[in-house]
């Protein structure tokens, strides 16, 4: 498990009415103990290791894995912790919390309830009716350059004015908000939560609030919209964690039109009942979703232009796998199999695997950065979670055939625990970030390459310094650098503890200097930005 994250991690109790799979098992609980060892479960542990405990970022936990290590050696590994990446446990739990877990986790796997169209409808309203939205922008806002701004542990997203770095409005969302994205003309905003609540803003009320919203599952991390010419603002697609399965809506209102499961087979031929959505893009070329399929190593390409008759090309890849962006050009799609040390890339052109490109240990690129290598041509980066280099992959078949989905070089970044990379386009600064980092400093620092002059280094910036905030015991960790519309600044979150001071650093994109800090009490934790252009048109 992600070192670190642990804390963040911060899902929702779901109200799961547990029915446990049935088998006997010799290690058992009280009924109250049980109920709490199931949330923190949920809470803290399924992310990594799966809702049924089947294994993936993180050890397979089920009974016959747990019970062969025993009580006393469970507990000593949720309390210190493993060099493997599992955090210690032991400074938010309890010692009775921890023998209770070490109990739990040996007990037979609970298996949460289905959330089927029933459910999905009762939980969707809409509060604005497409014919009773404006018909034309109400405010004055520039929306291109607008930031959605993941409040992280208070549910919520802040609007965030690019041009006036003034929070334009705060939106509640879903529990532990995950991600923002745009749909195809740029006008709404839906943001996901990690308790599956998806919600739909509309950027051209005078304030923009939610016009709709709707419980997609119990557990979720991905949602995009259709894209294609003739599609634009059609549909929305979200996927979720638990239960394992996608949803297409109406884009207008989020009306559910259909659900498909994704259980099935792995690509090492063995039945997963739990193959999570992981990322999910729009393609540009084609009426398509590439969804991606965690625990299966399959992704699958979604053809949305008849959904009655749904088509779906499956391609075989590797496990477990997470996010992804596309290369320049918006015809490959590259994708971290994070557990298997590589990235898939999709042709979606042609509709299958164009490679599978061995990294070190645990690629997390974000949707990664695209730049033109002074000797390679074309190249997507990925930073790492389990290594401190920046990888450089060639993307360019046509022209530079010898170095396409081949690791050309490894840049030095200035710690491992890295979650995003990113340039764009008018910039010559690739920028990566280490907020997993165990030692404080380097979480709270980038690494900033000129593109141009790779051979001289990187600049190592301690950003959380910039932010000058009153020092407090939490760690300040540096996340997701996002450019503006223009691509001439490049903003940070400092994302503390819940109660600590939170801010968002703009730096000048060429000076590489401090331009302006967003501070501001409501500003609670802040991870992920989203600016409206960028992420409408997948700029990166
Ligand atoms: Fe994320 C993207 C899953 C923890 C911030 N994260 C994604 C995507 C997935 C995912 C599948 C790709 C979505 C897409 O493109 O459609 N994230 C998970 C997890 O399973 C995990 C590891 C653990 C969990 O239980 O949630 C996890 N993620 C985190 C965090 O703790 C982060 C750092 C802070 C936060 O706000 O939660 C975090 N994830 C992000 C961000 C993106 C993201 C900012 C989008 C990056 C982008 O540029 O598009």
């Amino acid at each position: 498990m992600w070192k670190g994250v642990r804390n963040a991690l911060l899902l929702t109790a779901l109200p799961f009415a547990m029915g446990s799979a049935a088998f006997a098992q010799e290690a058992t609980l009280a009924k109250e103990a049980k109920d709490a060892s199931a949330k923190i479960y949920f809470e803290r542990c399924a992310g990594c290791h799966g809702v049924l405990r089947k294994g993936a970022t993180g050890k397979n936990l089920e009974p016959a894995n747990t019970q062969k290590l025993g009580q006393a050696r469970l507990e000593k590994i949720l309390t210190n912790g493993t060099d493997g990446g599992m955090v210690n446990f032991d400074d938010i739990l309890t010692k009775d919390e921890i023998k209770n877990m070490a109990t739990y986790i040996q007990m037979a796997p609970d298996v949460p309830p289905e959330w089927g169209i029933k459910e999905m409808t009762a939980s969707w309203k809409v509060t604005a009716k497409p014919e009773d939205r404006p018909k034309k922008q109400m405010n004055k806002v520039n929306l291109k350059n607008v930031f959605s701004v993941t409040l992280r542990d208070s549910g919520e997203v802040a609007l965030i004015d690019g041009d006036t770095k003034k929070i334009w409005t705060i939106i509640k969302t879903g529990y532990a908000v995950h991600i923002s994205r745009l749909s195809a003309s740029g006008r709404y905003v839906y943001v996901i939560g990690r308790d599956g609540k998806l919600d739909m803003i509309d950027l051209w009320m005078e304030t923009p609030a939610v016009v709709a919203t709707i419980k997609i599952g119990l557990d979720a991390r991905s949602v995009e919209t259709s894209k294609f010419k003739g599609f634009e603002d059609k549909y929305a697609v979200a996927g979720s964690y638990w239960p394992p399965q996608y949803v297409i809506m109406d884009g207008q209102d989020l009306k559910p039109l259909k659900i498909v499961s994704t259980r099935s087979i792995t690509v090492d031929g063995e039945y997963h009942p739990e193959p999570r959505v992981a990322s999910i893009v729009a393609s540009l070329i084609k009426p398509e979703w590439v969804i991606n399929l965690k625990e299966t190593g399959l992704i699958k390409l979604v053809d949305y232009s008849d959904i009655k008759n749904l088509k779906e090309t499956t391609i075989e890849s590797a496990k477990f796998l997470h996010d992804g962006g596309w290369d320049s050009t918006k015809r490959y799609f590259l994708v971290a199999a994070n557990a298997s040390n590589k990235v898939a890339v999709v042709d979606t052109k042609d509709g299958k695997l164009a490679a599978l490109v061995d990294t070190k240990s645990k690629p997390h690129p974000g949707r990664g950065a695209n730049f033109v290598h002074p000797k390679f041509g074309p190249v997507w980066a990925t930073s790492h979670l389990g290594a401190d280099v920046i990888t450089l992959i060639g993307t360019d078949p046509a022209k530079h055939k010898d170095q396409a989905w081949k690791v050309v070089a490894e840049l030095k970044n200035h710690g491992s625990g890295s979650l995003f990379v990113k340039t764009h386009p008018k910039s010559k600064n690739l920028w990566a970030d280490a907020p997993l980092f165990p030692e404080k400093d380097m979480a709270e620092s980038v690494t900033v390459y000129n593109i141009d002059a790779l051979d001289k280094g990187p600049e190592v910036i301690n950003v959380a310094k910039m932010a000058d905030l009153p020092e407090t015991k939490a760690v300040k960790r540096v996340v997701q650098a996002e450019y503006n519309e223009k691509g001439d600044e490049v903003w940070f979150s400092i994302w503390a503890g819940k109660t600590d001071p939170s801010a968002i650093v703009v730096i000048d994109d060429k000076t590489r200097k401090v331009k302006a800090v967003i501070k501001d009490p409501k500003l609670i934790t802040p991870t992920g930005k989203f600016n409206v252009y960028n992420t409408q048109h997948d700029v990166y």
